[in-house]
């Protein structure tokens, strides 16, 4: 593709034969298994192999970055979908959560070089986790696995 004779690249989103590993939270799990779901479906509708793709559990999304990290050094992995789901409380621990996983997954991303999909939702109520765990505001998994699809086909074009 070109815009205006200058050449533009893209990904594209088709996933057949890339491998993917989903990392989840289980706090929160009524709400993170529908974000596994939502993902383990866009990646196979998008040609993903059910074979290729694994899913690990976490205790909770201050520990999905970890995780993130331990499946990308395996080098097994095209890319990597991190999802947790974050509900305000009454305490602040929810603030140093959230900034923990967001700088978390940010960094073993740039750090590896494997595209890591942000998928953690960050809640001020559970009705927000309702909308976007499969209802009116979509799914985060889903999402997530659209963007690490786009991302590892936007690698291979850049290399
Ligand atoms: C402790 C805690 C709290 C209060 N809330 C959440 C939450 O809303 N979502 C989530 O994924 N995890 C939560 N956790 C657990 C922490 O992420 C972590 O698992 C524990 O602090 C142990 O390190």
């Amino acid at each position: 593709m070109t815009i205006d004779g200058v050449k533009v690249v893209e990904g594209l989103f088709q996933a057949q034969g890339k491998r993917f590993g989903i990392v989840a939270s289980r706090w929160n799990g009524f709400f993170a298994d529908r974000l596994v779901e939502g993902a383990i479906d866009a990646l196979v509708r998008h040609g993903a192999s059910r074979d290729d793709i694994s899913v690990v559990k976490c205790p909770g999304s201050f520990e999905v970055p970890m995780v993130t990290k331990k499946l990308a050094e395996t080098k097994k992995f095209d890319a990597i979908i991190s999802l947790g789901v974050l509900i305000r409380g009454a305490t602040p621990h929810f603030d140093h959560i959230s900034a923990e996983a967001t700088k978390g997954i940010a960094s073993v991303s740039m750090d590896s070089g494997i595209p890591v999909a942000f998928g953690v939702l960050t809640c001020d109520s559970l009705e927000q986790a309702i909308e976007r765990s499969g209802s009116k505001a979509g799914n985060k998994g889903v999402e997530a696995a659209m963007a690490a699809i786009e991302m590892v086909s936007l690698y291979d074009a850049i290399e």
